[in-house]
C-alpha cells in the first residue's frame, strides 16, 4: 500500500458548527468521526490528521459540543461529531447535540462515511448503536474503528474483536484496531477512507 495519508501541514481547523443547516456544507465531500464522549475522536483526528493539537482533546467528557469541521487539502473535509452519553450534561444540552448529529447524519448533501468510534474494552451503548443506525439509514458508507487499543494485551483484542462484531453484526474483518497513541490502524482508517472517496466507489456493500 502507498502512504494513505495526507502530508499534515494541509489540514487545517475550518469552522464550529453548533446547530447544523445544509449551507454549513460547501460540495466537499465530508467524513465524520463519531462515537460516545471520552472515547478518543479527537485524538484519533489528530492522529489522522498527523497534527497533534488541531482538534481539541480532553479528560473532561463532553468536551466536543458541536461539530467541528477539519479541511485535509482542498478535496475532503472531516467532520469530529459531538460525543454522546456524557451522562453529566443536562437533558437539554444532551437532546441538542443529538438532534444536530441526527439532522446532520441524516441531512448532508456532502456526508460520505462515518467512522464509529468504541472503545475496544467497552460494550456498545444503546448511543452507539442509534449513530450506527443513523449511518446506515442515510445511506452513509460506515467503518469501525476501536480505540486505545494501546490499554489492551494481544489475546484480549481479538476476543473483544470478535464479542464487538457479534454485538454490531458485522464481519470482524471490518473493525479497524486503532491506538491514537501509538499510532496503530491509521494507515488502515485511511485506506478504507480513500476507497470510498476514489472515482466509482459508491457501488459497493456498507462495510459494517
Ligand atoms: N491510552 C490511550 N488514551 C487515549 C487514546 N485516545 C484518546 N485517549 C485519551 O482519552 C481521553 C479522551 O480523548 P478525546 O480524544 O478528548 O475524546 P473525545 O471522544 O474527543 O471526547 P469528547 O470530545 O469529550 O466527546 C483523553 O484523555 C485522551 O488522552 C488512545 O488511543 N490510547
Ligand atoms: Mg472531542
Amino acid at each position: 500500500m502507498n502512504n494513505p495519508r495526507p502530508h499534515p501541514s494541509t489540514a487545517r481547523f475550518l469552522k464550529t458548527v453548533p446547530s447544523w443547516r445544509p449551507g454549513d456544507d460547501d460540495g466537499r465531500p465530508q467524513v465524520a468521526v463519531g462515537g460516545r464522549s471520552n472515547v478518543g475522536k479527537s485524538s484519533l483526528l489528530n492522529r489522522l490528521l498527523g497534527r497533534k493539537g488541531l482538534a481539541r482533546t480532553s479528560n473532561t467528557p463532553g468536551r466536543t459540543q458541536a461539530l467541528n469541521y477539519f479541511e485535509v487539502g482542498s478535496g475532503l473535509v472531516m467532520v469530529d461529531l459531538p460525543g454522546h452519553g456524557y451522562a453529566k450534561a443536562p437533558l437539554a444540552v444532551v437532546q441538542q447535540w443529538q438532534q444536530n448529529t441526527r439532522r446532520y447524519v441524516l441531512g448532508s448533501a456532502d456526508l460520505v462515511g462515518v467512522v464509529l468510534l468504541l472503545d475496544l474494552r467497552r460494550d456498545p451503548t444503546a448511543d452507539d448503536r442509534e449513530l450506527l443506525s443513523l449511518a446506515r439509514q442515510g445511506g452513509r458508507e460506515l467503518v469501525v474503528a476501536l480505540t486505545k487499543a494501546d490499554k489492551v494485551g494481544r489475546g484480549e483484542r481479538s476476543r473483544r474483536v470478535q464479542v464487538l462484531a457479534r454485538a454490531l453484526e458485522c464481519d470482524p474483518a471490518l473493525l479497524l484496531v486503532t491506538s491514537a497513541r501509538t499510532g496503530e490502524g491509521i494507515d488502515a482508517v485511511w485506506h478504507t477512507v480513500n476507497g470510498w472517496l476514489a472515482p466509482g466507489a459508491g457501488e459497493a456493500e456498507p462495510g459494517c
